[in-house]
């Protein structure tokens, strides 16, 4: 007879909090949110320590090098998608290694050939209206010129006109060479000859970075930023359980300070072998999260083949579809509280603490707070950090609002078959995810800020000053359906939609 869980599993929104004691200390200025990343011996302190509870998911449509250079900014970590060769994985994970903070690489580029037309384009699509031209319009070509929008008038010039004939040539830019200027020195540039952006160009007059004046106040201001020892950003990167024997030494060489298996469902002997292939031959200090489980017995299978952190969820995530195609899954709340248990009793007996990852599922900033409560040590995000400047996708504009593209590993679009793998044939058998539009929603450190001041926010009610206290004080109730209604605006027409019926 098959085993029935006795009780339904249930996910966030079926929660709440109740306040608890806050003394007069409780402001949120004093509470901390630093977690472990990987796992450590009692009294030791983790090799990897975030400075937020955050990290993005292993998805082509959120954790490139740009995002995760932004998100280190905040102080958490990206796992940069393997969803992609061995070769464009390792360039992304160097790329975030050896950026060099406030030298940004030019996204807008374009040939002196580029017309009017395809340059507004371009504004449309990226935002931004420095572009560099260089001879092959790649961001590291031969530097020729740079168009702003100062160079050009639109109700006087063609759409046909070409960038060659109105940017403003490389003759007559300030420039710096880009060996030798420090941050500093290129800030002094630019506050000197009064300019918006200085280029930073080779012996070969290609170009290599950008400075921007308006980033000067950024480039000062990142108390909170995750950096190693060499002082450059902390990144992840996801692997497989097919090729981690050529992938993970690639990742290493460029510099990847912690790995994580990615797949949809990790309690499988391939993680097994993946774990123990990795400490074998790269060392118990090169550092490896595998998942995704839901229970107590996944957990405890992937502390024992040597996980550093394990990942808890199926079927939870915004585009994920695995519930409706596979039958498998658990209500993520349920699953998580189910694993943080096995893992303070896996503390308990061995004295050895393994992280706990809640990924998937995380709708509104309060689901994080709950999630943490429950005992989640970080959480990964898909959908939430789609929504940003900084994810690798497109914006586009449908019927006046902005959206950015987000779909699933599971999708035909990513066609990441790895994550989904059971062994045989190396193909997506069907789909698991889908293709979707998210609302665009601005700048990674301005969500990030908001929504973490809201999770400072209720700690303080709960009376607790860092993620372990929350745990120990935290007080939570599942609510009926009938206070989920209490919970948002009831009985009352809002301002906004009785004006639009105007
Ligand atoms: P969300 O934050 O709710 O968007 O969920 C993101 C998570 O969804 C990822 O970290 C991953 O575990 C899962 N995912 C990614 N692709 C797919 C899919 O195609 N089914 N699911």
């Amino acid at each position: 007879m098959a085993y029935f869980y006795p009780e339904p599993s249930h996910t966030f929104g079926e929660y709440l909090l109740v306040p608890g004691y806050s003394s007069d200390k409780c402001i949120p200025a004093n509470v901390s949110l630093k977690t472990p990343l990987v796992k450590f011996k009692k009294g030791e302190e983790p090799k990897i320590t975030m400075n937020i509870p955050m990290v993005s998911a292993i998805m082509q449509a959120v954790s490139n090098d740009t995002m995760a250079i932004a998100l280190a900014k905040e102080g958490g970590i990206s796992f940069i998608y393997g969803s992609q060769s061995i070769e464009e994985e390792a360039a992304m994970v160097a790329r975030v290694k050896n950026y060099k903070s406030g030298f940004v690489t030019s996204d807008s580029n374009i040939t002196p050939e580029t017309t009017l037309g395809e340059i507004l384009a371009l504004l449309e699509k990226t935002g931004h209206s420095t572009m560099a031209v260089t001879e092959d319009g790649t961001p590291t070509g031969k530097l020729l010129g740079i168009v702003t929008s100062r160079d050009y008038r639109l109700s006087r010039m063609s759409l046909d006109e070409k960038a060659g004939s109105f940017m403003t040539p490389f003759e007559k830019l300030v420039y710096a060479d880009a060996e030798t200027t420090t941050l500093s020195m290129a800030n002094d540039i630019i506050w000197d000859k009064k300019l918006n952006m200085l280029p930073l160009v080779d012996k070969e007059q290609r170009l290599r970075y950008m400075v921007f004046r308006k980033d000067y106040t950024d480039n000062k201001e990142n108390g909170n930023e995750l950096i190693d020892e060499g002082k450059r950003y902390v990144v992840g990167a996801g692997i497989n359980t097919r090729d981690y024997a050529d992938r993970v030494p690639a990742l290493l060489k460029a510099g990847a300070d912690v790995l994580c298996i990615d797949s949809s469902e990790g309690f499988s002997e391939w993680q097994r072998i993946t774990l123990r292939y990795i400490h074998e031959h790269f060392g118990e200090d090169v550092k490896v999260g595998a998942g995704n489980v839901v229970d107590a017995e996944g957990f405890r299978f992937l502390a024992e083949a040597g996980a550093d952190f394990v990942k808890v969820g199926i079927g939870g995530g915004s585009i994920c579809i695995t519930r409706e195609t596979k039958g498998i899954g658990r209500g993520q709340a349920t699953a998580l509280i189910d694993v943080c248990r096995e893992r303070d009793k896996y503390f308990e007996e061995t004295g050895i603490y393994i992280p706990v990852c809640s990924d998937g599922g995380l709708v509104h900033d309060y689901h994080m707070t709950l999630a943490l409560a429950m005992g989640a040590d970080f959480l990964m995000l898909g959908r939430y950090f789609s929504r940003f400047d900084e994810s690798p996708t497109d914006k586009v504009k449908i019927n006046g609002t902005y959206y950015k593209e987000y779909w699933g590993e599971g999708s035909n679009r990513a066609r990441n078959w790895q994550r989904y793998d059971l062994g045989g044939a190396k193909k997506l058998s069907f789909e698991e995810g889908v293709d979707s539009y998210v609302p665009y929603a601005g700048s990674l450190k301005d969500n990030v800020n908001i929504t973490l001041s809201k999770v400072r926010s209720t700690m303080c009610n709960c009376g607790a000053l860092n993620l372990a206290e929350l745990r120990d004080k935290a007080k939570l109730t599942l609510v009926s359906s009938t206070s989920i209604v209490e919970g948002g605006s009831h009985d009352v027409i809002l301002r906004n939609k009785f004006n639009s019926r105007e």
